[in-house]
């Protein structure tokens, strides 16, 4: 019999020192109603706010305000850490350059291409670890996952050109992984996915010279620009940018979610539940949180088990409840309708209901902090990347090879940590929200009956001016959720029909705009659409890599009607990004040809040139700009004027 996979329990256990909750503890009830206000719009997230500073419980909004003020050069993006020469600030008139020789421009440059190519990074990483698993089932070294969407593969192995006539699944799988993974390291000069695009925008990108290569090949060159003594002028620096970002944006996260949906499902419209309200009292609670559907497919699975289930009788509780936390949830909420407990700045509020017995996580917008939060609870922090061992976890290290088994023994633990509970810290006083989501391409093509030419009468006629992708993270600096659920409201007020990712999917959740019954928020035109075919006005469409599938909806309606994708009237927006992900995905999106406004201003102030290249310069070179907007109103009317201005430019 196989051994039982067994945890490591990284560098110890972290304790929350007993002083520091005491000195957090002594907070005003006044100053804590205020604060809580003033940091969510989140109405289930309130009670948990309070609670942490009732009980001097550390969360990110108390790290934010101690590390107040901020640097102004740091914020500016002035300031240089690239060389042991430095570290070296631009503080005019006289300390004008660093050491180097590097002036303000491309200072600020450097430091948003190395943005840029970390994003990208951790988009394609995600990317090339699905399509080796997809490769391990062809060549028959793992067993644990399967071929779900068989017609999806079939589609994607004729767009890489792969023969399927007479082959079975797996020879499929083994030839399409092997050219998909070619696209890493390509001796192309382009990638194949990325010729989804429409010709329109091809040609732009050849003519500018950012049609994307091999996807490793962008961000190993983008590093090696921001070493000392490469890069030299800020624009070429940037430009660099684009190309590094369609990387990702056509390649690497294209490829994570196309065959995400051949191994696990492409995803249908379903329905479910958001919000801290999903946790349940009587069950074992395991939240997943991070990204990679990998590991919290096979959780799903495992939790079934018969000898799970047996042990789970045995301590007591009526169940095993998964829910999800921030991509990783969405993609779960996407395929398999499982709840989500909240987007990233719930994921120490989840903590806190007391009746979290598993935390697992995998990669990205986890908390280092988060075996501290853990501490104050008999919750267990579970990791499970090599990438992303966290002190004071639980560590698994889970390989698609062993997925099964260490997947069992992660959910074991979970539910033998239920009798360690304190049923007297348990604490859930509010209820779940409805959702309706799982509107993949594929999906939405169906819902309009097969063809996107109903879409496409619908915005001609003008009952919808046009569409929006609203992205993106949590950021303190901006109060939780308050950005997206603003524009989500005001973009559908005006009949601008909402596509949303990520954590911006999860605040319009919690804030019940992903329910059909919504379209009564929406406009004149709009909300009729959404009654006769029975869709919400903002409409989910998965995880940040799930971002290409915006891009995929873009291209098919560019394609239709033979245009490029700067021609469409449609928008981007990220109201609260804080991630470099984030950089990349609006990067993009510009770069495609997407009109995108952040509500965080990038650390670029700091360089006049760099910021007008991004706001104005960028539109004589893709057809397509940045802007700042922190006011979700405003930037309402910023998109609606840049909607209105595409449908007059086109005739309609
Ligand atoms: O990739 S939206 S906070 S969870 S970075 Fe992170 Fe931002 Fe959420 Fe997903 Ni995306």
């Amino acid at each position: 019999m196989e051994e039982e996979p067994k945890p490591i329990l990284v560098r110890g256990r972290q304790d929350v020192c007993e002083l520091d909750r005491a000195r957090l503890a002594l907070m005003n009830p006044a100053l804590i109603d205020q604060k809580k206000e003033g940091r969510t719009i989140d109405e289930a997230a309130k009670p948990f706010i309070e609670l942490t500073m009732k009980e001097g419980i550390e969360t990110v909004w108390d790290r934010y305000e101690m590390q107040q003020p901020e640097c102004k050069y740091c914020a500016a993006g002035i300031s240089c850490q690239r060389c042991a020469m430095g570290p070296c600030r631009i503080i005019p008139p006289h300390r004008v350059r660093g050491v180097c020789g590097a002036d303000a421009d491309l200072i600020v440059a450097r430091n948003l291409l190395d943005q840029i190519a970390t994003g990208a990074a951790a988009h394609s990483d995600h990317g090339r670890e699905i399509v080796l698993t997809l490769h391990g089932i062809g060549k028959g070294t793992v067993s644990d996952y399967r071929i779900t969407d068989s017609e999806k593969l079939r589609r994607l192995a004729a767009e890489y050109q792969v023969n399927v006539q007479g082959k079975d699944d797996k020879t499929i799988a083994a030839a399409l992984s092997q050219a998909m993974l070619e696209e890493f390291g390509t001796m192309g000069n382009s990638l194949r996915i990325a010729s989804r695009a429409p010709k329109a925008t091809r040609e732009i990108w050849e003519n500018v010279g950012i049609t994307p290569r091999g996807i490793d090949r962008e961000v190993v060159e983008a590093m090696h620009r921001v070493q000392m003594g490469v890069a030299a002028d800020y624009a070429n620096t940037l430009v660099h940018g684009l190309r590094t970002s369609l990387s990702d944006g056509w390649g690497g996260s294209s490829l994570a979610t196309e065959v995400s949906d051949v191994l696990f499902g492409t995803p249908k419209p379903n329905e479910s539940l958001v919000n801290l309200g999903v946790i349940r009292k009587e069950y074992v609670n395991i939240s997943l949180h991070g990204h990679n559907p990998m590991l919290s497919e096979m959780v799903v699975k495992a939790a079934k088990d018969p000898e799970i289930q047996a042990l789970v009788k045995k301590v007591g509780a009526a169940g095993i409840n998964l829910v999800g936390l921030c991509c990783t949830g969405n993609e779960l909420l996407m395929r398999k309708g499982i709840p989500v407990a909240g987007n990233h700045f719930n994921q120490e509020l989840a903590i806190t209901t007391g009746a979290l017995e598993a935390m697992v996580v995998d990669y990205q917008c986890i908390f280092p902090s988060l075996p501290r939060t853990a501490s104050c609870y008999h919750t267990l922090i579970i990791s499970t990347s090599p990438k992303s061992r966290i002190p004071g976890s639980y560590y698994f290290g889970f390989e698609p090879e062993t997925a099964y088994a260490t997947a069992k023994a992660i959910v074991k633990m979970a539910v033998e940590n239920f009798p360690n509970r304190n049923p007297q810290r348990v604490f859930i006083p509010v209820e779940p929200v409805k959702v309706t989501t799982g509107f993949s391409v594929e999906a939405i093509r169906g819902a309009l009956g097969g063809s996107f030419k109903p879409l496409i009468d619908q915005i001609a006629s003008g009952n919808i001016r046009g569409a929006v992708g609203i992205v993106g993270c949590n950021n303190p600096k901006v109060k939780h959720d308050y950005g997206h659920v603003t524009l989500s409201k005001e973009l559908i007020k005006r009949d601008i029909l909402c596509v949303e990712t990520g954590c911006a999917a999860i605040a319009s959740g919690k804030a019940g705009l992903l329910q059909p019954s919504a379209a009564s928020l929406a406009g004149p035109g709009l909300g009729p659409v959404c009654r006769s075919l029975g869709i919400p006005p903002v409409l989910h469409m998965g995880s940040c890599v799930d971002n290409a599938r915006i891009l995929h909806l873009a291209a098919e309606l560019g394609n239709a009607l033979n245009v490029g994708i700067h021609r469409l009237p449609i928008a981007g927006a990220a109201p609260e990004w804080y991630s470099q992900k984030a950089v990349s995905i609006g990067a993009y999106f510009v770069a495609s040809g997407v009109y995108t406004v952040l509500g965080v201003m990038p650390k670029i102030t700091g360089s006049p040139a760099v910021v007008s290249l991004l706001t104005e310069g960028l539109k004589d070179v893709v057809n397509a700009s940045f802007a700042v907007e922190p006011d979700p109103l405003r930037a309402a009317d910023l998109i609606s004027s840049h909607i209105e201005r595409k449908r007059s430019e086109l005739g309609i």
